[in-house]
């Protein structure tokens, strides 16, 4: 595809509409400045008639090339309303103000035979004649006004999406489905260890598919265990083979990057495998792995670009450290591990890696599970903990070395405390940083079209609509300021997109009550709020608190411990004790989870917990018997099944 500017007028004549170039975009431009005086005045003809034939010709092809064109006086109020709100949404306006050229008058007339409307501003999107200001603001009001101006062919594309991960694929894919010509750019810039991967962005890739099936590897390891109570007879020693099992989940990924490719294809979604930046305004530059850039123009844009990894900014940690990017294709097993970090991800790469028998170490510089619940979060730390996970509390790293290079190596860590001045060096074959994630605004160009970002976070603030200060210009996904940074949350947000711009649909996005699930070795689903911000949001003494220890049947005859699973909701008890945190630590945590946070949807109470009967034996069935009141003090230790 090549290069493609919005239509251009070619070189100018007397009386053209200048070059809707789309740099020039937000504001309305005024192409009738003193020394332009007359421009549409016919210089040839002879005959009054034929003049006027000929400013009509004129002023026709001016409103045939399309774009925004608005006949205005520069004096006028309802003029100036018109001009700032193209201006708000965006698009590039041809204003000819009537009361600035010669000929003024005479266009007036003719813009009554064409229009049957002689008063300014008269308007003209997209070769449609909308009227004038109250008119356009009627049309604006009713979304008219931007489907016309959004039916521009000038521009390559209906939609260009900047990252094809959760968000933009399902956007992309709802607009063409829509009818849309929609245009997804994809490129992953490799990881400081050189790891890069294909179409499906974070989650398919690096994220929640490749974690979860080592988790799900951890987890038969424990089964294999619980298998023999259970009267299963094996006498192989039972080993786990890192290489074999990246293998098979890789391939599987490589199977669902083929399927979204294959489902851009179906849906007539242009993929380009190239990394994209605004370079003006509608414009973007596409840079594929060779350095070959090629520019295309949409009417809009939808941004879903995703985060990558954070690096500590000390000495060692580009060079020899790797992140969740490189771990779930790491050819070799990373034996002695060091995990620094204790957000979600951090946990759960040392509980799988813990689990295929690996000597795993957490650095945790305060907290574990910052923003979760803070009694889960400790229940969640002191399972591993029992369970061979070492932390080491309240230390940061200062350096990294390596002492030996292969497969893995040998490197030192020297880190120190974060209360004194303590210091410590140890050595391990892997340290896998998993300190938060940045987001990839910086680097596309935004500041060329004004799109504002959260300069500290690099987070896109955006409205209800995920609409940014540009506003033909989106963003979806984890990108968001403020809003969860989930699969399932970055898809929705971008269907609904879609749906709204070209769809006939109202509907936003609700990031409220959006449940998730830690898949640690003891999983931990939660949804709402945890008890922290409730007892912020509504005071402790507005809240009832159920909880209690439960013993899955599974784990009894395993002979794995009792006490240890936990549930807890949080009531609000001014509002029929409706349910507004929902937490439970246990065997198939999200599975559990899920079907409460509908039901939280749609208004979970604690009378209907009670009144709805359980499923026996399965765990979920405890929250339909919570009777214990945290605020009672009572016992919640479970003497038998
Ligand atoms: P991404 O999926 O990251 O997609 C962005 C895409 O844009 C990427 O392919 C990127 O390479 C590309 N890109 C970036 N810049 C450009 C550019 N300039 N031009 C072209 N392309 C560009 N969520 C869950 O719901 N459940 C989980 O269990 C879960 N587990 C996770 C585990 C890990 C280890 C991680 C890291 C994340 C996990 N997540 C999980 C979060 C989930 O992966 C993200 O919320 C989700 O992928 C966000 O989607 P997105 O569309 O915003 O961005
Ligand atoms: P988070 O949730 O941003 O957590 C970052 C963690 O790393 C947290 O425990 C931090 O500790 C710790 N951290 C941050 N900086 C450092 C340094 N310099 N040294 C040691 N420890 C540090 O990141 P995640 O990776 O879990 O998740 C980000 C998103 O990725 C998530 O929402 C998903 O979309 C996937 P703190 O509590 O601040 O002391």
């Amino acid at each position: 595809k090549s290069s493609k500017s919005p239509k251009s007028p070619g070189p100018g004549k007397a009386g053209d509409a200048p070059n809707r170039r789309p740099g020039h975009v937000r504001g309305a431009r005024v192409a009738s400045p003193p020394e332009r005086r007359a421009r549409l005045a016919s210089p040839g003809p002879s005959s009054s008639s034929e003049a006027r034939e000929e400013l009509r010709r004129r002023l026709l092809g001016l409103i045939e090339r399309g774009g925004v064109v608005i006949f205005s006086k520069s004096y006028c109020p309802h003029s100036t309303r018109v001009k700032e709100l193209f201006s708000s949404l965006g698009a590039e306006c041809y204003v000819l103000e009537l009361d600035q050229v010669d000929d003024g008058a005479k266009i007036q007339e003719v813009l009554l035979e064409i229009t049957n409307q002689k008063t300014v501003p008269n308007i003209f999107v997209n070769k449609v004649h909308v009227g004038g200001c109250d008119q356009t603001f009627q049309a604006y009001q009713s979304g008219l006004l931007q489907k016309l101006l959004h039916e521009d062919s000038a521009y390559d594309y209906d939609l260009i999406v900047i990252g094809g991960g959760s968000g933009g694929l399902s956007c992309a894919k709802e607009a063409a489905i829509l009818g849309k010509k929609v245009m997804v750019l994809d490129f992953v810039v490799p990881s400081p260890q050189g790891t890069s991967w294909g179409l499906g962005g974070t989650c398919v890739n690096v994220g929640c598919v490749p974690k979860k099936l080592m988790h799900q590897a951890a987890l038969l390891g424990q089964a294999l265990h619980d298998s023999r109570k259970f009267g299963w007879e094996y006498n192989q020693q039972v080993t786990h083979n890192w290489e074999t099992m990246t293998k098979a989940i890789q391939n599987h990924i490589r199977s669902l990057n083929f399927g979204y490719g294959l489902s851009l294809r179906e849906k007539a979604v242009a993929y380009v495998n190239s990394y994209g930046e605004f370079v003006e305004h509608h414009k973007i530059k596409a840079t594929n792995k060779k350095g070959q850039e090629t520019y295309y123009t949409a009417a809009q844009f939808v941004i879903a670009t995703g985060e990558r990894p954070r690096y500590l900014g000390i000495q060692g940690d580009k060079e020899y450290c790797i992140t969740s990017d490189d771990l779930f294709s790491l050819p070799y097993c990373p034996g002695k591990t060091l995990v620094v970090g204790a957000s979600y991800v951090a946990l759960e790469c040392a509980g799988f890696l813990a689990g295929f028998g690996l000597d795993v170490t957490v650095m945790v510089r305060s907290i574990l599970l910052r923003g979760f619940d803070q009694e889960m979060a400790e229940k969640v730390g002191s399972y591993m903990e029992q369970h061979g996970v070492r932390f080491l509390w309240k230390f940061i790293p200062v350096m990294v070395q390596q002492l030996e290079k292969g497969s893995p190596g040998k490197l030192k860590v020297l880190a120190k405390s974060t209360e004194g001045t303590e210091t410590i060096e140890e050595v391990y074959n892997t340290v896998l940083l998993a300190i938060g994630r940045d987001s990839c605004t910086r680097k596309i160009g935004l500041e060329k079209i004004g799109v504002k970002i959260n300069e500290k976070s690099g987070k896109i603030p955006v409205n209800d609509v995920e609409q940014t200060s540009v506003p033909y210009v989106y963003a979806v996904g984890d990108i968001l300021e403020g809003k969860p940074e989930l699969t399932p949350v970055a898809i929705q947000s971008g269907k609904l997109l879609a749906r709204r711009l070209f769809g006939a649909s109202l509907e936003k996005c609700d990031y409220i009550n959006v449940p998730t699930t830690v898949f640690t070795p003891l999983e931990y689903g939660c949804c709402g709020l945890s008890e922290e911000k409730a007892i912020e949001v509504y005071k402790k003494e507005n809240l009832e608190i159920y909880h209690t220890l439960f013993w899955p049947l599974e784990w009894t005859v395993a002979g794995r411990e009792n006490n240890t699973c936990y549930a807890k909701i949080i009531c609000n008890k001014f509002d029929h004790d409706r349910v507004i945190g929902f937490h439970i630590l246990g065997p198939n945590a999200g599975e559990v989870t899920q079907g409460f946070a509908a039901a939280m949807k749609c208004g979970l109470t604690k009378q209907l917990l009670d009144d709805t009967i359980g499923i026996h034996p399965t765990c979920g069935e405890v929250f339909t018997t919570l009777e214990i009141t945290k605020s009672s003090g009572l016992d919640i230790t479970q003497k038998g099944c």
